[in-house]
């Protein structure tokens, strides 16, 4: 059996950035791969960070298919299917679009694989493979240990990347997540000894949490934190605007190592925001989010949209300036993308905007709808502008000036400019195999800004929270 997340397009794109694709491994496939018989000889195979293999003649092919990567694992379906194999494709760009994955598939799978995918495997063994899998019961209890035998870890920056849920409560209209979890339960925990186990089980002291929103359910998120503390563990995630400013979880967070959070900050126009269903950023005040997240020493990655109905030519050059002056850490811009099945993609059809449907093109760097306010060419250049812009040294080092302790500043351009400005070594670290030598670098510049005046912050914030918890 393999295993194959194949890659958006060839190596040879412009916009491929080795770094970047060399981040995380297909945890996905990983999880699948938990469900299999052990004495089954299996492989996973990853084009981002290896070639795959063409040649080979496996009995069961199974391809995980994003929006992006769609065309290419057709391809590799059809590749395996005409050498005999029997293939079965799932993931988020199956879920949107069955028909279409269907004509390149002997099976296919809507919806997370947890309950599915064991089925199948009874049905394949049976001889009784159903043409469709939907998922409909959504649980993360009792799951088998991942597959992480199977990743190689030298060739990702951060092989401990780790869900602990799935989903999110929210319903903002451009993400894939209601349209990938209907039918069912849309967000979903695990157990908190069984994510406190699954962490110890993972070796170094970096974690990324890839979970859409890791501060949601607040009950089971400070369990977990108060968990993970004395771990000695430092880690990334990802958050809502509200989540951070909602009671005392963050400190918790921040106890437990939270050192670098993703923020779906999306725009600064109120207006905007409810155009786009992103009701719980509304009324909230970036400015105090950025505070927070400065005082306890978390860095912050935030996330900008461009191409909203009510945008204008000034949005670029506005959103730059405020993530700059607040000390954002890093940016990551995205041009409007409606994916199948979102409500933004149904809204856009129903009026005639879709003005392509070559999945290639939905990687968040292309217009593939007709704006409201910019025309396509003033959106794409704005985008790259910001990109430009934001990551210019002058701006990089303005934005580090912004943190009230020096160390931070510190910290903030090592990894601005380590994520942004090094793309050659990165480039030849890669190509020699070194990655995980770079670990311990990344390590270092997430561990806790301690000492001088932000500590001193942090420390007094922390004594008042204990203290208005306990009561006092
Ligand atoms: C990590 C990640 C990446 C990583 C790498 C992906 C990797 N190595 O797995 C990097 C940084 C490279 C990346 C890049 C991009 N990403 Co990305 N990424 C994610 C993220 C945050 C987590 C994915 C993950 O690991 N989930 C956890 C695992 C357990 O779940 P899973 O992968 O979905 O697998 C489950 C199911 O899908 C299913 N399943 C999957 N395959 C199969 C196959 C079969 C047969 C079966 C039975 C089941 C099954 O079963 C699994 C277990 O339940 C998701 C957000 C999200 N929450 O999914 C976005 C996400 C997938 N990315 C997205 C996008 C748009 C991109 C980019 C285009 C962004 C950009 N501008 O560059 C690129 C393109 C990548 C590409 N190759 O095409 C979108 C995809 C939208 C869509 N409709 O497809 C998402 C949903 C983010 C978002 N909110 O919009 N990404
Ligand atoms: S908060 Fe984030 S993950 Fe949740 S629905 Fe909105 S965009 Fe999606």
């Amino acid at each position: 059996m393999k295993l194959i997340l194949p890659a958006l397009t060839e190596a040879t794109s412009p916009y491929w950035r080795p770094i970047k694709y060399s981040l995380f491994p297909p945890l996905g496939l990983a999880t699948l791969a938990a469900y299999l018989d052990p004495d089954t000889e299996v492989t996973l195979e990853d084009e981002h960070v290896q070639r795959l293999r063409l040649d080979d003649t496996p009995d069961l092919v199974v391809i995980q298919v994003y929006i992006t990567n769609a065309s290419r694992a057709y391809r590799l379906a059809d590749h395996h299917r005409a050498r005999g194999a029997y293939v079965a494709l799932g993931g988020l760009h199956v879920t949107s679009l069955p028909d279409e994955a269907a004509a390149h598939a002997d099976s296919i799978f809507l919806g997370p694989g947890e309950h599915t995918f064991p089925r199948f495997l009874r049905d394949l063994a049976a001889g009784r493979p159903l043409r469709r899998y939907e998922s409909s019961t959504r649980t993360l209890q009792d799951l088998p240990p991942i597959r992480r035998d199977l990743i190689d870890r030298r060739l990702y920056l951060v092989p401990n990347s780790i869900v602990v849920s799935r989903g999110c409560p929210h319903h903002c209209a451009f993400c894939y997540k209601d349209a990938f979890f209907a039918g069912g339960r849309s967000f979903y925990t695990q157990r908190v000894d069984a994510a406190l186990a699954e962490i110890a089980r993972l070796p170094g002291r970096h974690l990324y949490f890839l979970d859409d929103h890791l501060l949601a359910d607040a009950r089971f998120a400070r369990d977990l934190f108060r968990g993970m503390r004395g771990m000695g563990r430092v880690f990334q995630a990802a958050a809502t605007v509200d989540s951070i400013l909602r009671g005392d979880l963050i400190e918790d967070a921040a106890a437990a190592g939270l050192r670098s959070l993703f923020v779906g900050f999306e725009t600064l126009s109120p207006d905007a925001l409810a155009g786009a269903g992103k009701r719980q950023n509304l009324g909230r005040s970036y400015r105090d989010v950025v505070r927070r997240l400065d005082d306890l020493g978390i860095m912050i990655n935030g996330s900008f949209v461009f191409g909203l109905d009510r945008d204008d030519g000034d949005v670029f050059a506005r959103t730059v300036d405020w993530a700059v002056r607040s000390g954002i850490t890093t940016a990551t811009f995205h041009v409007l993308t409606p994916y199948p099945g979102t409500a933004t993609f149904a809204d856009m059809a129903a009026q005639g905007r879709i003005t392509t449907r070559d999945w290639n093109l939905y990687d968040t760097r292309h217009v593939v709808y007709r704006p409201g306010r910019l025309s396509a060419a003033e959106l794409e250049r704005g985008y790259w502008w910001a990109y430009r812009t934001f990551y210019r040294w002058d701006r990089i080092v303005q934005a580090a000036a912004a943190h009230a302790s020096p160390k931070h500043a510190l910290k903030h351009l090592a990894y601005s400019a380590g994520w942004k400005k090094f793309e050659r070594a990165w480039n030849f670290v890669i190509r020699v195999r070194q990655l995980a030598q770079m670990r311990p670098l990344l390590e270092g510049v997430l561990s806790p800004v301690g000492g001088g005046r932000h500590a001193e912050r942090s420390t007094s914030a922390r004594s008042t929270l204990d203290a208005r918890r306990a009561g006092t």
